[in-house]
């Protein structure tokens, strides 16, 4: 074991000690809460109530209704003031969660109180005793480990059958369908480990991947159209103003996926979703690259950040039309550092 800021860094046995031991357990996941995190927390629920212990997972935002599938059947609800009451938690894990800040109004309800973290992400700030595997496709093939070997040490000789597809989802939905370049051989074995169990694959990816509702595809319909080329046809960026998101009656949750509407067009190397959540002038940026374009430095230059393909920041700007020229002249300024570094 290794120690960060007074935090130590667990060996699995310790992991399956301490989850075997616990007999409430609260389990929290980020806000913004995705298929891996969901996944995750359901997966780990369930396994946890099969050993007959009780169990409840938390997030300080709703979980989105594209994603509510996968926990009806356990809660309706993951906000903070659904846990029923008097339930006690002897036992606090987070998943999939690697800050701080990504627990979002959790954080000050439990800082401090956290006994185990169990993520994929490298990068992050460590805030309780973690059981971390950088390399791994998601949270969901961390979790998959170690309930196994939970099972193991408990004599339990294979996991339920719920355990198995709420895993394949999480795993599914980080590496968006096994396209991402986070799919190692080791997310293919286990996908097909799952699969030989008996995990419904197809149901899951089409309900992860195939179905949109009727106020997504409005929104990315309006979105499209709204959509310019720049940098001849390398940059599309597509702006959606809040008089258009309230003109929808969409939510934020609906405005995830114009980036995705930008980024599949053929030619685009870089793609902008440009939104305006409230009223305010204040953009909310989401961009993707296809290339070795590192979008972060673009998101960077405004305070925000994230991947080198995935990034986002929040621009001030007068006008939605001012933040995308900001955005496109930073990219085309990059195109042409870049190019001239080349030469
Ligand atoms: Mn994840």
């Amino acid at each position: 074991m290794t120690e960060t800021d007074g935090y130590r860094s667990l060996s699995l046995g310790e992991v399956t000690d301490m989850l075997g031991g616990c007999n409430n357990a609260l389990i929290l996941f980020h806000v913004h809460p995705d298929g891996d995190s969901v996944g995750s927390a359901f997966a780990l629920r369930r396994m946890l109530e099969s050993m007959g212990k009780k169990a409840w997972c938390m997030c300080a935002d709703e979980v989105p209704e594209r994603l509510m599938f996968a926990m009806e059947k356990y809660q309706a609800s993951a906000l903070p003031e659904a846990v029923p009451t008097g339930f006690e938690p002897d036992f606090i894990v987070s998943v999939d969660t690697a800050a701080p800040s990504q627990l979002g109004s959790l954080y000050e309800r439990y800082g401090g109180k956290i006994n185990l973290m169990i993520d994929h992400h490298g990068k992050g700030t460590v805030y309780a005793d973690s059981y971390v595997m950088p390399e791994v496709s998601s949270c969901g093939e961390v979790l998959f480990d170690v309930l196994t070997e939970l099972a193991k040490a408990n004599g339990i000789d294979s996991l339920p059958g719920e355990v198995n597809e709420l895993i394949y989802m999480a795993v599914s939905s980080d590496t968006g369908c096994f396209r991402y370049n986070n799919v190692h051989p080791s997310t293919h074995m286990l996908a097909a480990k799952l699969i030989e169990k008996g995990v419904r694959s197809a149901d899951i990816n089409h309900r992860l991947f195939g179905i949109k509702t009727l106020k997504q595809m409005q929104v990315e319909h309006a979105g499209f159209e709204r959509m310019n080329l720049y940098g001849g046809g390398r940059i599309a960026v597509i702006t959606f103003p809040y008089d258009l998101k309230k003109q929808y009656g969409a939510e934020d949750e609906n405005l995830e996926t114009l980036i995705d509407v930008a980024r599949c067009v053929k030619g685009v190397e870089v793609a902008a979703a440009i939104r305006q959540p409230t009223e305010e002038n204040r953009f909310r940026v989401s961009m993707r690259s296809s290339t070795d374009f590192d979008v972060s430095e673009i998101c960077a230059l405004y305070g925000g950040g994230g991947h080198e393909r995935a990034s986002g920041c929040t621009l001030n700007s007068d006008s939605i039309l001012a933040a995308e020229m900001t955005i496109v002249s930073a990219v085309e300024n990059k195109f042409a550092t870049d190019a001239g570094e080349e030469e």
